[in-house]
This record gives structure tokens, C-alpha cells and sequence, in this order.
């Protein structure tokens, strides 16, 4: 059937298409921003997330997972590194609030000093998950749950290894010198507590000196040569709250003219790859897993606070031990 318009028939006709055309592009640009808000039907979220920095394999491996979990779960993330300094934490919150996300997410550096931040938070009717690490407070509900490691179970299994070392060896006497990390942060105060809890009733074990090496690797060769200048080779021991001052102390030990792993028994924390390939070449003795995957119960997390849900305190993701006992081959990639 042949179609014939009049004038007026084309002035209705091209309202019809400028209406249809309108139609079309509000379609697009909804499936667009659906599609820029995460999964389709998916209730979009924006979650504030404030990282320590960038001191370790660990540290670039849990915000790389909390990046990819985001994106998996369709979560929108403002993402602000603070460069290992707390006031730059407690500004990005505040700008987290002032920009009214959803929820905001953080690894405090130290346990003090959050009140002030956290209760505008709270007013603003913001829920907060503290990742990884936990703070010190006297005032309720200023956060909503902790998802990080048993930091204290950590230094636990540091401190059974070596009494199971000693056993085995047949050694009466063990000198230990301990690198620490942060000194007032979560996983420090608990990683030098349950390994000291852990030997204490063994009088084989006399921990020397404790030295703040702040979980980074250039500070660790430092702790570690000053140790050596002190107590040479009276060392039996090192344990060191995480991989990158490991890595950091091992060059130290070998230019004095000792063996790590023979000579001086090397405890690490954390896990990551190249830990575990200098493990598997029997210079490091144990390796305790602290996982820096968390990304997906933060997600999960806040997508339920997101929905007014309860949620439970505290979450402890699984973790293990490797060392020089078991065989060694079997460890897979660690992926950070
Ligand atoms: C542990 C994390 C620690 C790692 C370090 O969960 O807070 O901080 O052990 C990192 O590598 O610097």
C-alpha cells in the first residue's frame, strides 16, 4: 500500500520521528548508565575505599583484589591511596562523606585516632568496614564489622614453628631478634603477641631485641644490619612480621658471612610470591599465609549493609603455613 502525506501529514510525521528519536536515545543512555553502574538489575553501590599505600607485595595485592572484586560485583569504587600517612586516611573519609557514598571501607594504618572521622561518619549515616586492619576506640557502633586476618593466630603459628625447629634440631638455646612492623598497628601488636605467647613457656627461647622496621623492605635491611652489628653471629633466630623486611634482611645476613635458613633461622609473614620462591630455595624456614585477597567480602559486605542487613563482626579468612616440614612443590602461584 502506497503512502501519501499532505503538509501537515509531513510536519506529524517528523514529530513522530523526533519523538521516537528522543525515545531511542533515553533508552541508550539508561542501559548505558545500568550497565556503568554494574551488573544488569544489580542496585548500583559507591563504596569510598581508603588504602594505607603501597609498602608491599601484599599491600598492591589486596588493592589490586579489591579493584577486580569491585568490578565483579558491579560496585562503584573511589579508590584514594594515602601514602602511608593518617591524615591523608582521615581527609579521603571526609571526602567520602562530604561526597555522600554509600558506604565507605578502610585498612587503618595505626589503631588511634579515628574517633573524630568516624563519628562524622556516623552522623552522616554512612556504615564503614574497617579491611585488614582494626582500630582502638572507647565509643560504640563507630564501624560495622572487621574483615582482615587473625593477626594474633598468625604470630601463633610463627611461635609453633619454632618450637617444632628447635625439636627437631635437638637446640637448647635460641637468641631471637624480631622485626617488626608499624608499631601501633593491628597487625604488628598482634603478631608480636601471639608469638610471644606462643614461646613463652619454652626456656629454650630468649627473644633479644624487637626493632621497628615499619613493613618495609629498605627499613628491614636496615633493622636487620643494626642487629648484626649488635648481637653478630649470637642470632639464631629472625622473625620478621612480614615478607617485604624479609627480603630486605636476607642480603644483610649473607654479606656478615652467615647462611638465613642454616645459619639463622628465617620466620616471615604474609605469603607472597617471592617469599615463597625464596622459601622453596631454603634461605627463608616458614612462611605464615596472611591472605590479601578480601576484596570479595568487602563487596559482599557492603552491598548488604547497602540493603539495611546486619552483618556479623568480625570475618577471618583462612590461612595457612608453609615451610621447610612439608614438601615445598606443591605450593602453587600465590597471585601477589
Ligand atoms: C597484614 C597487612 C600488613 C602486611 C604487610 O594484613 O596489614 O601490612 O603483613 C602490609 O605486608 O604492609
Amino acid at each position: 500500500m502506497k503512502m501519501m502525506y499532505n503538509a501537515s501529514g509531513v510536519r506529524s510525521m517528523k514529530k513522530t520521528l523526533s519523538i521516537l528519536l528522543c525515545f531511542v536515545m533515553t533508552v541508550f543512555v539508561l542501559a548505558g548508565c545500568q550497565a556503568d553502574s554494574g551488573k544488569k538489575g544489580e542496585p548500583s553501590l559507591l563504596l569510598g575505599f581508603s588504602q594505607i599505600g603501597s609498602e608491599s607485595a601484599w599491600r598492591l595485592g589486596n588493592t589490586r583484589d579489591i579493584e577486580e572484586q569491585a568490578e565483579n560485583y558491579g560496585v562503584s569504587l573511589m579508590f584514594e591511596n594515602a601514602n602511608q600517612k593518617q591524615e591523608n586516611q582521615i581527609a579521603a573519609i571526609r571526602r567520602f562523606i562530604a561526597y555522600q557514598v554509600d558506604v565507605i571501607a578502610f585498612s587503618p594504618i595505626v589503631e588511634d585516632g579515628w574517633d573524630n572521622v568516624l563519628m562524622e561518619a556516623k552522623e552522616a549515616g554512612i556504615p564503614v568496614i574497617l579491611v585488614d586492619r582494626d582500630i582502638s576506640t572507647e565509643e560504640e557502633d563507630l564501624t560495622t564489622c572487621l574483615i582482615g586476618a587473625d593477626f594474633y593466630k598468625e604470630g601463633v603459628m610463627a611461635g609453633e614453628y619454632l618450637i617444632r625447629k628447635a625439636d627437631s634440631l635437638g637446640l637448647e638455646h635460641l637468641n631471637i631478634v624480631e622485626i617488626t612492623g608499624t608499631d601501633n598497628s593491628t597487625p604488628m601488636r598482634q603478631r608480636q603477641a601471639g608469638f610471644a605467647d606462643a614461646i613463652a613457656g619454652d626456656e629454650r627461647m630468649e627473644i633479644l631485641e624487637s626493632i621497628d622496621g615499619d613493613f618495609i623492605k629498605s627499613r628491614g635491611e636496615e633493622c636487620m644490619r643494626s642487629l648484626l652489628e649488635e648481637y653478630g653471629d649470637e642470632i639464631d633466630v629472625v622473625y620478621s612480621h612480614n615478607d617485604e623486611m624479609t627480603l630486605g634482611a636476607l642480603p644483610e645476613i649473607e654479606k656478615a658471612g652467615l647462611v638465613p635458613g642454616k645459619d639463622i633461622i628465617i620466620i616471615s609473614i604474609d605469603g607472597g610470591q617471592e617469599a615463597i620462591d625464596v622459601l622453596k630455595q631454603g634461605k627463608i624456614n616458614c612462611v605464615v599465609e596472611c591472605t590479601p585477597k578480601l576484596g570479595k567480602e568487602v563487596m559482599e559486605t557492603a552491598i548488604r549493609l547497602k540493603a539495611g542487613e546486619k552483618v556479623e563482626g568480625v570475618i577471618h579468612p583462612e590461612e595457612k603455613v608453609f615451610s621447610d616440614e612439608m614438601n615445598l612443590s606443591e605450593i602453587g602461584p600465590r597471585g601477589y
